[in-house]
């Protein structure tokens, strides 16, 4: 059942309440609308509905989180645009396990992080635990994450020693799959959003239902999120991360149709990672994930962004600018 509140400055649908109400569920102001169009869609969990996701929790953050942010510097959005099971939330773990060894991203300094916790959280199911040496993956990223998608927060430093926030936003891939059919689908919400937001972005290819029976599908879809991404795009940085690079490469013609599909489309700044959880010295997968990050982040700052407009030359009988002269 959808959620509404009477404030309008509230949105309950990211699972917070903005008087600070816990447990969110509790607020007095929060209704559940009976709507029929929306009951197939699952109920947030208890704990989706204590209000978990605010800054200083250090979980990912919400939009509302987002505003202190702003207001120190100006905050670079990256999206990570994909199918379901495409590699995306294992992308952002191996990126924040590969900075938690020291491994740079090219060009900039880890300066901090308002989102620790949450980035362990993923980085953790990449991670020996005592006494065992098994790894897993990161859960599939629920449909239930609210209205905008789970946001991850980096500081880094660049060569000067220049400030930098990046936001890392991590969607279920079923909003993808809604959005490529229908870009104003309900469920699809959140993947506008992030197309509207979002300042550069990467789009995963899950390299091995490339290679599977389902490859054409694969292949067909990648390229349907593809043709919204390029909509609008203008100078926005787009990636393409084929991601578990690590699989045999059984249908090289599956790659190279998408490779065409998005050459076609010639987004004015495009470039191709491979990556993979495995590590290997010769094809540098674990490197290319910092450099996709180098790369947007290197991109966005060295285009030239829209010029300002142009001051008019004050008007000498407008009192207003004259004050300082009466004052002088
Ligand atoms: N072989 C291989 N498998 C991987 C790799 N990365 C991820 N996988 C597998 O792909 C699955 C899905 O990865 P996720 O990162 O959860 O994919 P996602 O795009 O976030 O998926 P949604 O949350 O459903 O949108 C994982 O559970 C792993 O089984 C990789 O580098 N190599
Ligand atoms: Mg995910």
């Amino acid at each position: 059942m959808p959620l509404s509140c009477a404030n309008p400055n509230c949105h309950p649908e990211d699972n917070e309440c903005q008087d600070g109400c816990r447990p969110f569920g509790a607020c007095p102001q929060l209704t559940r609308d009976q709507d029929t169009a929306e009951a197939g869609r699952a109920e947030p969990s208890a704990t989706e509905l204590d209000g978990q996701r605010v800054s200083w929790t250090g979980s990912a953050m919400g939009q509302k989180d987002l505003e202190p942010l702003i207001a120190r510097s100006r905050v670079l959005l990256i999206g990570l645009a994909g199918m379901e099971n495409a590699g995306k939330t294992t992308f952002l773990a191996l990126l924040y396990s590969l900075l938690r060894r020291g491994q740079p991203i090219p060009n900039y300094r880890f300066a901090g992080s308002y989102t620790l916790p949450g980035w362990e959280l993923l980085a953790g199911f990449l991670t020996f635990k005592d006494g065992s040496n098994l790894v897993s993956f990161p859960p599939h990223t629920s449909r239930n994450a609210g209205r905008v998608p789970g946001l991850l927060h980096l500081a880094l430093k660049d060569e000067a020693g220049a400030l930098l926030d990046v936001v890392f936003a991590d969607a279920p891939g079923e909003w993808f799959n809604e959005w490529r059919i229908n870009e104003l689908a309900k469920n699809a919400e959140g993947a506008a959003w992030i197309h509207q937001h979002g300042d550069g972005f990467l789009l995963f290819a899950d390299c091995e239902e490339l290679a599977g029976a389902e490859a054409g599908e694969t292949r067909a879809n990648i390229q349907m999120v593809a043709n919204r991404l390029v909509v609008n795009l203008g100078a926005r940085p787009l990636g393409l991360v084929w991601a578990k690079s690590d699989v045999e490469n059984t249908r090289p013609a599956m790659r190279e149709k998408i490779r065409a599909h998005l050459r076609s489309k010639a987004p004015q700044h495009y470039h191709e990672f491979a990556v993979s959880v495995n590590h290997d010295e010769e094809q540098q997968w674990h490197g290319q994930v910092l450099q996709a990050v180098g790369w947007l982040l290197d991109t966005l700052r060295h285009t030239p962004g829209r010029p300002q407009p142009p001051v008019p030359l004050a008007d000498t009988d407008d009192l207003f600018l004259l004050r300082r002269s009466v004052l002088a």
